[in-house]
């Protein structure tokens, strides 16, 4: 049985980190054209660079751990495959890195990582636990120092191509269940994978609400992710 999960800022909201929707569109007061979209980079990347050290430093304060459901999917992943029942990946909307942290194998981050940086000079990617900013550039390794002011944080802007789509419309088509957990199906390639997967393919959504992705759904589960994913994965 290959199971396909997508997982949005709803899986995450439980563990501190606030969702982009439910901030009425602005997000931590910026909108988003002013902070996630290449042009907003380019008119003022210093804004730019705080609006993603801020969220950084954040996501790194001890407060801020996995919960129960990061921590039932890589449960259900470690024995779904000791067991060899199958594939097993989780394609994530998020930038923060829980997933990994609870433990989970097999996680494709399609927008990107906070926790990474890149060159715009040569796409290299760095791992980022400190401010990024033009005028303190320095990735962790001192040795790359020819990089000066030439860093971008590693994420996915609107506008922008998400990472692995086809690597998520293979596993989509073999999908035999497809579980969408915390998304608001509102962003585009994202909310187009349940479209992708196979009409055989058992399609589960957990949300607290109705998205417009619902319909889509064979099965749609209501309440909080940490009470749902759980059940649903035992
Ligand atoms: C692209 C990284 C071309 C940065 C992000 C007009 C119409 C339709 C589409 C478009 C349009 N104009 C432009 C587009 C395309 C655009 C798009 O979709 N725009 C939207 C705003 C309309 N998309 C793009 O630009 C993408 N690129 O299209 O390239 C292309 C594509 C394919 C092939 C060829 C070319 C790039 C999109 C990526 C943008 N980057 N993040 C960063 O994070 O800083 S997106 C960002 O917003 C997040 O990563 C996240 O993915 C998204 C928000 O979505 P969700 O994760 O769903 O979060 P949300 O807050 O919306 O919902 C939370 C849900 O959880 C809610 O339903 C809530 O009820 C639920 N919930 C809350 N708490 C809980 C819970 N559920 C359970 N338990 C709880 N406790």
């Amino acid at each position: 049985m290959n199971v396909l999960v997508l997982t949005g800022a709803g899986i995450s909201a439980e563990s501190g980190i606030p969702t982009f929707r439910g901030a009425d569109g602005l997000w931590e007061g910026h909108s988003i054209t002013d902070v996630a979209t290449p042009e907003g980079f380019e008119r003022d990347p210093k804004l730019v660079h705080r609006f993603y050290n801020l969220r950084r430093r954040r996501l790194l304060e001890p407060d801020i751990q996995p919960n129960d459901a990061h921590v039932a999917l890589a449960d259900f992943e470690a024995e779904h495959r000791r067991a060899g029942r199958g594939d097993f990946l989780i394609v994530t909307q998020n930038i923060d890195d829980l997933h990994v942290r609870a433990g989970s194998q097999n996680v494709l981050p399609m927008h990107g990582e906070l926790l990474k940086a890149r060159c715009m000079l040569t796409d290299e990617v760095f791992d980022w636990t400190t401010d990024l900013g033009v005028d303190t550039p320095y990735p962790t390794d001192p040795g790359n120092d020819r990089i000066r002011g030439c860093l971008r944080p590693h994420v996915v802007w609107f506008g922008e191509m998400p990472i692995g789509l086809d690597a998520i419309a293979t596993a989509a088509s073999r999908a035999d269940v497809f579980l969408a957990i915390g998304t608001s199906g509102l962003v585009y390639p994202a909310s187009g994978i349940v479209g992708q997967t196979d009409t055989l393919c058992r399609r589960i959504e957990i949300n607290l609400d109705d998205t417009p992705a619902s319909p889509a759904f064979d099965e749609t589960i209501r309440g909080k992710a940490t009470q749902c994913v759980p059940e649903v994965l035992s």
